[in-house]
């Protein structure tokens, strides 16, 4: 059984992240990145793009979405009913640009905006190859966003609302995870190293939230990962075979 201590729900309660909790060791993730290039390669059956949502046809990303590391962890502080809606790989080349700071909450079609995310090492993640930073403690209030350009995304959190003195960098060993809730501010640099970097962010939510159908994700279904659904909000899939 896998747990957080006491003072680890408190850590996430208080900054709105815990890390590094590990899912794996680097080698045995050295091992699954080979699957995982080889999925990165191959165009998804459900035209969402490859980085999307692959846990719904690679059993490999399900299994590393729903791994007991990762969930029962995630249950110790949301609760014993949970749902994978989403996933998304976040690979980042040498000279691949900035990902504004942002709140996830601000793009998403989830109401109310409740989530949790795992965001797992594929490759190591260091400040040399832009791991993520958090500014800790800012998922207590919801920023607004405004248009941004350059960046990876179209908006970013008003500067006026944010102090990215207080950034802190999540420095992962392949293999380690990050969680953190919805409203954290985050960001990631330029990633000006020779290295690339592939993280994988793992989101989930509760059944009593409803997941609605953007452009990324139209027909979209959710995956019970433990628990019970107890509102039938949302349309369920099984886990690839
Ligand atoms: O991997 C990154 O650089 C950013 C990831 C991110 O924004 C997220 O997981 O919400």
């Amino acid at each position: 059984m896998y747990q957080l201590t006491h003072d680890e729900i408190i850590h996430f309660q208080e900054f709105g992240y815990i890390y590094p909790l590990t899912l794996c060791s680097p080698d045995e993730m050295a091992d699954i990145r080979q699957t995982v290039e080889r999925v990165l390669e191959q165009d998804p059956p459900f035209g969402q793009g490859r980085e999307q949502s692959r846990h719904l046809d690679s059993r490999v990303i399900y299994d590393l979405c729903s791994h007991p590391a990762v969930v029962q962890r995630m249950a110790a502080i949301y609760g014993p009913d949970l749902v994978l809606w989403r996933s998304n790989f976040f690979i980042k080349y040498p000279d691949s640009k900035a990902i504004p700071w942002h709140q996830d909450r601000n793009y998403w079609p989830i109401e109310p905006p409740v989530n949790i995310t795992a965001w797992i090492a594929i490759d190591k993640a260091v400040i040399e190859n832009a791991c993520m930073q958090f500014i800790p403690g800012s998922h207590r209030t919801v920023v607004p966003h405004i248009p941004a350009s350059g960046v990876v995304f179209n908006e970013m959190a008003d500067p006026d609302y944010i102090d990215t003195d207080k950034a802190v960098p999540i420095i992962l060993k392949p293999g380690e995870f990050v969680l953190f809730n919805e409203r954290l501010v985050h960001y990631s640099a330029p990633n000006t190293s020779t290295e690339r970097r592939i993280g994988l962010a793992v989101r989930v939510t509760t059944p009593i939230v409803k997941v609605g159908h953007d452009e990324l994700f139209k027909g979209h279904k959710v995956i019970q990962l433990c628990g019970e659904d107890r509102m039938g909000f949302n349309q369920t899939t099984l886990p690839p075979a």
